[in-house]
Parts: structure tokens; C-alpha cells; sequence
């Protein structure tokens, strides 16, 4: 299926990265077609029907409304994901992570490309703790997978830089929802291996995978052996020039130490793999992988327990990130929360004292 194109696509995504960057009132892109008046016109079941069809100008935009902070489109974004639901969980869902430099958007690049010749429609999200306080280091990714980007069958979504990386994981969510429903089947979502964005966005795919570079014991000296026990793939990556021969040792050295660690998911034995995004060597096994892992954690119950469990977990975390805002949101609580604070750094009550005074 080819995508229908109104814009270029390219034009269609930075559209949206203005209204993103634009702030927590929501649509600052396309100001006429959200004004204030037209806010209660936009026809949901239409642009229900247009995500579906493929249409990417209708994606850009029923993300716009996920990532928008106006109630208004909060309420028509919870329509549409709604109306979308039934046609959403029917992609395979990869989470790419590895140190800053790791080259994660060339291998998205790349690889996504690749998935693209062989027919997928791939659409890449990134979550980017960081581009708040950067300002984005989105504007490199957008460079780096500058062909991924003009291709037809793909859709590649700069992170949104909202505030703190729960509510960037959120919307992610949605946003990943959203693709699915456009016909995506291939989401690739990357996120820099520092932090907890790792552990998020393990808590939202199916299959993740962790970029690394040479020298497997310089590396894990300073690596969290937690951030390999969720890996369900490793690519030693750079594998060219004159780095050849060592990224093989490397690899060989991760398969080892791969082979003491508790399995990332149960029934799958991870494994690693060397790779070059820049000389396109490795794509095709490390799809082979993918696809493997696919056949052979479907056969089971483990594919769906785990897609069950992360709607849980999602669930519960939004019950959490809720009951937080609402607390803050309350200007009688902010001033009483202040005047507390004071209360405790004078020393007059306790911290445990101040917290039940919020409460009583
Ligand atoms: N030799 C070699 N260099 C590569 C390869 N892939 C990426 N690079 C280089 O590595 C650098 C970092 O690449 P990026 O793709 O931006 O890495 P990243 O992991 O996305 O970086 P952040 O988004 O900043 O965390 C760039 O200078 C790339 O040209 C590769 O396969 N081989
Ligand atoms: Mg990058």
C-alpha cells in the first residue's frame, strides 16, 4: 500500500515539530485550523477515517492532538484513539537504546530503509529525555535519517519535548497507537541509553534492542548490567574498517556474558550480532532475529502476557502521573505545600509531619 501524500513529507513532519516545540497549549502549528471558534468542530470519525487510509497529513495531525495539553484536545485526541483502538497491536514494536553516539539514528536509518525495500511500512519515534533540556537534539536525527524520511513507506516522528519523561512516555504511547492504526507495521522507537528512558521504553515494545560499540569490557565496566538483562538483542555496531576484527571479538565476548544473564524475555535466548549501518552489513540478520523472535515467542503465551502487562502497567502509571498533577495543579495546595516547606527547613515540624498535614 502506498502512502497518499498531501504535503511532502517531510514538510507534514516539521509542521508538527513547530506545534510540539511550541509548548504545553497544544496547537501552535496551523493556528487557523485550531482556533479557539473551530475547536469544537474537528470531525473525529473523518480523521479516524483519514489515519486509517493512510493519509500522513491525518497522522501528523491526530498526534498534534495526543501531544496537545488543551483539555479540549486531550478530550477529541481520547475520541479518536477510541475509534482506533480496534485497529491497533498489529505491528511489532522494537525499542532501539545504546550510549549517546552509539549511532542509533544512522542504524534506524539504515535499517529502516532496508525494511522499507522489503516492503514494511516503518514508522520510527523517538523518545528523548534529554531534548528538554537540550532543546532537541531531534534537528541531528532529522539529518541522519534524512532518506528514511522522504520514503514513501515510512513515517518518522521527532520526540515530543513535553515536560518530563513520564508524560513523554505517555504520549509516546498514543503516538505509537496512532502509527499502528495508520497501517505502520514496523515501529522503531530510540531512545538514549541513559536514565530510566530505557527502562520506559522496554515497558512499551516487544523487542529491544541495545546498540553497542567495541570493546565489550571497557563497556560493561561502566554499563549497567541491568540495561543488558532487558536487552533481547545486542548489535556491535560500526563494524567496518578497520574495526572489523575487533567488533567480532566484541561480539563474541557479549555472547558469553549473554549467556549468564537471565533471558530478557522467557522462552528467548539473547544474542549478539555485528553490524554496520554505514556499509549496511548485519541489517538483514539482525531482522532475521527480530522475525525469529517473533515466530518463536508468539508460539507461546509470552508474546501477549507481556503486551497485557505493559497496558496494565501504563494503566497504573497514568493513575499515578494523575493523582500527582492533580495535587500540584490546586493553588491552595502550591501555597500550602510553600508555607510547609519553610515550616520544615526552619525545623519547626518534621518532614513526616508536614506530609500528613497535606493529608488530613
Ligand atoms: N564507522 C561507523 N560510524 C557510524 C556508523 N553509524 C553511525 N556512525 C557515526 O557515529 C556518529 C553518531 O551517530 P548517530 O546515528 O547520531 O548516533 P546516535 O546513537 O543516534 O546518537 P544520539 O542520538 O546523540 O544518542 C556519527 O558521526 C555517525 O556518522 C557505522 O555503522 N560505522
Ligand atoms: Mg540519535
Amino acid at each position: 500500500m502506498e502512502r497518499t501524500d498531501h504535503s511532502s513529507q517531510d514538510k507534514g513532519s516539521l509542521n508538527v515539530r513547530s506545534g510540539v516545540e511550541g509548548g504545553h497549549d497544544g496547537m501552535t502549528i496551523k493556528p487557523k485550523r485550531f482556533k479557539k471558534k473551530k475547536q469544537a468542530v474537528v470531525d473525529i470519525p473523518k480523521l479516524a477515517t483519514d489515519v486509517r487510509n493512510g493519509d500522513r497529513t491525518s497522522l501528523s495531525k491526530a498526534i498534534t492532538l495526543i501531544e496537545s495539553a488543551n483539555n479540549v484536545h486531550k478530550e477529541q485526541a481520547q475520541r479518536l484513539l477510541q475509534e482506533l483502538l480496534p485497529y491497533t497491536g498489529n505491528s511489532i514494536r522494537i525499542g532501539i537504546t545504546g550510549v549517546p553516539g552509539a549511532g542509533k539514528s544512522s542504524f534506524i536509518e539504515a535499517f529502516g530503509t532496508m525494511l522499507c525495500e522489503m516492503g514494511k511500512q516503518v514508522a520510527v519515534l523517538a523518545i528523548d529525555p534529554s531534548s528538554t533540556l537540550s532543546g532537541g537534539s531531534i534537528l541531528g536525527d532529522k539529518t541522519r535519517m534524512e532518506e528514511l524520511s522522504r520514503n514513501k513507506s515510512a513515517f518518522v516522528r521527532p520526540s515530543p519535548s513535553a515536560g518530563t519523561l513520564g508524560g513523554v512516555h505517555k504520549k509516546s504511547r498514543e503516538t505509537m497507537l496512532l502509527c499502528e492504526a495508520a497501517g505502520y507495521d514496523v515501529i522503531l522507537i530510540e531512545t538514549v541509553g541513559v536514565g530510566q528512558s530505557e527502562t520506559y521504553v522496554r515497558g512499551m515494545v516487544d523487542f529491544f534492542l541495545l546498540l553497542v560499540l567495541t570493546g565489550a569490557g571497557d563497556e560493561l565496566q561502566g554499563m549497567k548490567k541491568g540495561i543488558m538483562e532487558l536487552a533481547d538483542g545486542i548489535v556491535v555496531h560500526k563494524c567496518d574498517g578497520d574495526n572489523v576484527r575487533m567488533a567480532k571479538k566484541t561480539v563474541r565476548e557479549y555472547m558469553q556474558i549473554l549467556h549468564f544473564l537471565q533471558p530478557a524475555t522467557p522462552g528467548w535466548m539473547s544474542k549478539a550480532i555485528p553490524a554496520s549501518s554505514i556499509e549496511k552489513t548485519g541489517l538483514t540478520e539482525i531482522w532475521e532475529m527480530i522475525s525469529q523472535f517473533e515466530q518463536t515467542i508468539k508460539s507461546s503465551s509470552v508474546w501477549e502476557d507481556r503486551r497485557l502487562e505493559q497496558t496494565k502497567e501504563w494503566f497504573h502509571t497514568m493513575i499515578r502521573d494523575t493523582l500527582i498533577d492533580s495535587f500540584f495543579q490546586n493553588s491552595d495546595r502550591k501555597y500550602q505545600v510553600k508555607l510547609l516547606e519553610e515550616a520544615i527547613l526552619e525545623g519547626q515540624i518534621t518532614v513526616t509531619q508536614g506530609v500528613s498535614k497535606l493529608f488530613s
